[in-house]
């Protein structure tokens, strides 16, 4: 069986892909299998550029296929914050989450969008980037305890919970997360004699 290690240091993140590709014929590694492997340094301008780095980096490091996420919380009433700066926007959890209902005291516009970059490097380069994105708003008071980060703020369009309200598997049918792993299997499955002979 293929396998791939999946180069985050999140395992809320880890968790998600275990879901995400259960149906895949492909052994799922995470860095707790490469516990010596290097922290990612983030400092590229976008999304792709810190999905790209991880992705290589640990690929390189490993010397076995990997893929990284790059994702965050991008708020229209505040320019696109918190967007790549999502895990370093405060502390904590709750710090970052009340730093964003602060923000956007006395503003009408609660758009916004989660976005999920991913990056699935082979042979220690980057062979593609897969984007996906769930657009919703952010409510006035954190719900729900379920998932991570910012899930207890932000309402998916057409739905009247917060991610956290929902379940892992009502949140992995619509996330940013799932919508990159669509595109990044469709890809995969068109290429997939490339793949087989990397892999
Ligand atoms: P790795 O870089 O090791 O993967 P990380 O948590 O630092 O772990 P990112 O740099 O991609 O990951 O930052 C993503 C942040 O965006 C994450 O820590 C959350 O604060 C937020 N975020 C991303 N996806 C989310 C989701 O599905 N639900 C809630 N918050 C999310």
């Amino acid at each position: 069986m293929a396998y791939i290690v999946v180069a985050t240091g999140n395992q809320h993140k880890v968790e998600e892909y275990k879901e995400l590709l259960a149906d895949q014929n492909v052994e799922l590694k995470s860095l707790k299998d490469y516990p010596n492997c290097p922290e990612v340094i983030e400092d590229g301008k976008t999304f792709t550029e810190n999905a790209s780095k991880k992705a290589v980096e640990v690929c390189r490091y490993c010397d076995v296929p990997a893929f990284a996420d790059d994702s965050g919380l991008e708020v229209e009433a505040l320019g696109g914050e918190p967007g790549i700066f999502s895990s370093r926007y405060a502390d904590t959890d709750a710090a970052r989450i009340e730093k964003v209902l602060k923000n956007l005291e006395g503003k009408d516009n609660r758009r916004a969008r989660f976005v999920c970059v991913i990056a699935i490097a082979i042979n220690g380069e980057v062979i593609e980037t897969f984007e996906g994105e769930v657009k919703g708003s952010i409510v006035d008071a954190p719900r729900g305890s379920n998932g991570f980060g910012y899930d207890p703020i932000f309402q998916p369009d057409g739905y009247d919970k917060t991610f956290a309200e929902m379940t892992d598997e009502e949140k992995n049918k619509i996330s940013h997360r799932a919508n990159a792993v669509k595109k990044a299997l469709e890809f995969i499955e068109d290429e997939m004699s490339i793949l087989d002979s990397e892999f």
